[in-house]
C-alpha cells in the first residue's frame, strides 16, 4: 500500500486542476497513474500519482505533446529538472523573506536563464505565492513580507509582459472583478497566453464589468477573462456578467470561479494554474 493520503479521483482532480476524464485517459493511454483498489474496486490514488500528474502538467506547459510528456515523466526527466528547481525556489523564498531585493532579482535572473518562463511560473513563483498566503494566514509571514514579495514579483512579471499587446494573434482582455486586487495570477495567465501567440489587453485589478465590455468592443477581443478570489466577487456582478457573456466569449478564473457559476452564466471555466489554463483557453 502506498504511503500518504489515498485520494479518490474527484479529490485528485480538484487538487491538480485536471478533469477526472482526462486523468482516466492519462491512466489508460500512458499508465501515468498507478491506483490501488479498495475491496469494492474503487480506485485510490497516492501522493506519487499526484506528483506524476503535476510533472505531466509541467511537461505539457513546456510544449511537449501528451505522449512525450508522459514519456518524460516515466523516464524521470521532469523529476530531475524539478530537483534542480527545488533549491532555486527555496533560495527565492529565503531572499524574499528577508526582503533582499537584489538577491531575489539575481535568483530570478538565474532561474529565467536556466528554465522557461512557464516552468518558473508553474514551479516556483505561483507555488511560492500560494505558500506565502498559507504562512500569512498562520501568522508565520508578516504583511510586510507578503507585500514586499508580491510587489517585487509583480514588477518583474510586468517587465516580462512588455509588448504583449503587439503581434497578429487573437486578443484577450484580462481583468479582475470590482474590488478584487489579486491580479498576479492574471498577469501570469497573460504571459502564458502571450507565449501561445495571443495579444493581451490588461485591465488588472478592480475593473468594472462595463469597462471590460467597452475594451472588448473597442479593441475587438476574442476572449475576456475575469478573475476573482471569492465567489461573492462574481455573484455581486452576475447580471452584468451574463450580459457580457451574451455579446463576447468570456471565461472566469481564480479560486472564486466554479463550474456551477460558469454553467449559470453560460461561459467557460478556466481550471488549474494559470499556465495550464492558458493551454486550455488557447
Ligand atoms: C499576494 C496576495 C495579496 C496581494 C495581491 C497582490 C496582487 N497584485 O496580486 C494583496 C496584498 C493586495 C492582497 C490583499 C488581500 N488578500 Co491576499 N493574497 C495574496 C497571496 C499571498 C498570493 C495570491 C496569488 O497570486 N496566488 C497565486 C495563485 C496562482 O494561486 P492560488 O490563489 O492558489 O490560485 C489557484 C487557482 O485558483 C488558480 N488561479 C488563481 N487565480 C487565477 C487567475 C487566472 C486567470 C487563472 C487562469 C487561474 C487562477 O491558480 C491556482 C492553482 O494553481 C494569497 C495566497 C494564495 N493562496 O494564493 C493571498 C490570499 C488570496 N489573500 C487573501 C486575503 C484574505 C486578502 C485580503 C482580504 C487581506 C486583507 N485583510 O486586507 C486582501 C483583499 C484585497 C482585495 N480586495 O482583493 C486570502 C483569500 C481568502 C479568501 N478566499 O477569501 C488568501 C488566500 C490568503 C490566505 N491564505 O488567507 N493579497
Amino acid at each position: 500500500m502506498a504511503e500518504g493520503p489515498q485520494l479518490r479521483i474527484g479529490e485528485l482532480s480538484r487538487r491538480v486542476g485536471v478533469s477526472p476524464g482526462l486523468l482516466r485517459a492519462w491512466e489508460r493511454r500512458y499508465s501515468l497513474l498507478d491506483p490501488s483498489r479498495t475491496e469494492g474496486g474503487l480506485r485510490l490514488y497516492s501522493a506519487a500519482d499526484e506528483r506524476r500528474v503535476r510533472d505531466m502538467q509541467a511537461g505539457l506547459s513546456r510544449g511537449l505533446s501528451a505522449a512525450e510528456a508522459a514519456r518524460a515523466v516515466r523516464d524521470g526527466a521532469i523529476a530531475d529538472q524539478r530537483s534542480t528547481l527545488g533549491p532555486a525556489a527555496a533560495e527565492l523564498a529565503a531572499t524574499l523573506d528577508v526582503m533582499d531585493a537584489e538577491a531575489a532579482h539575481q535568483t530570478l535572473d538565474d532561474l529565467l536563464w536556466r528554465f522557461t518562463l512557464e516552468t518558473v511560473l508553474s514551479n516556483v513563483i505561483l507555488p511560492y505565492l500560494h505558500d506565502l498566503g498559507e504562512r500569512w494566514e498562520r501568522g508565520k509571514a508578516s504583511v510586510a513580507q507578503e507585500h514586499f514579495a508580491s510587489q517585487l514579483l509583480r514588477g518583474r512579471l510586468l517587465a516580462l509582459a512588455r509588448g504583449w499587446e503587439r503581434g497578429e494573434g487573437s486578443l484577450a482582455v484580462l481583468a479582475c472583478v470590482p474590488a478584487e486586487l489579486h491580479d498576479l495570477p492574471l498577469i501570469a495567465f497573460g504571459l502564458a497566453l502571450r507565449d501561445r501567440g495571443w495579444r493581451i489587453a490588461f485591465l488588472g485589478a478592480d475593473t468594472p464589468v462595463a469597462s471590460v465590455a467597452e475594451t472588448a468592443e473597442v479593441l475587438g477581443s476574442s476572449l475576456a477573462v475575469l478573475s476573482s478570489v471569492t465567489s461573492a466577487g462574481f455573484e455581486a456582478r452576475e447580471a452584468e456578467l451574463a450580459a457580457l457573456v451574451r455579446s463576447h466569449r468570456v471565461a472566469i478564473a481564480g479560486t472564486g470561479a466554479s463550474a456551477g457559476l460558469a454553467a449559470r452564466l453560460g461561459c467557460q471555466l478556466l481550471e488549474g494554474d494559470p499556465v495550464a489554463a492558458a493551454s486550455a483557453a488557447a
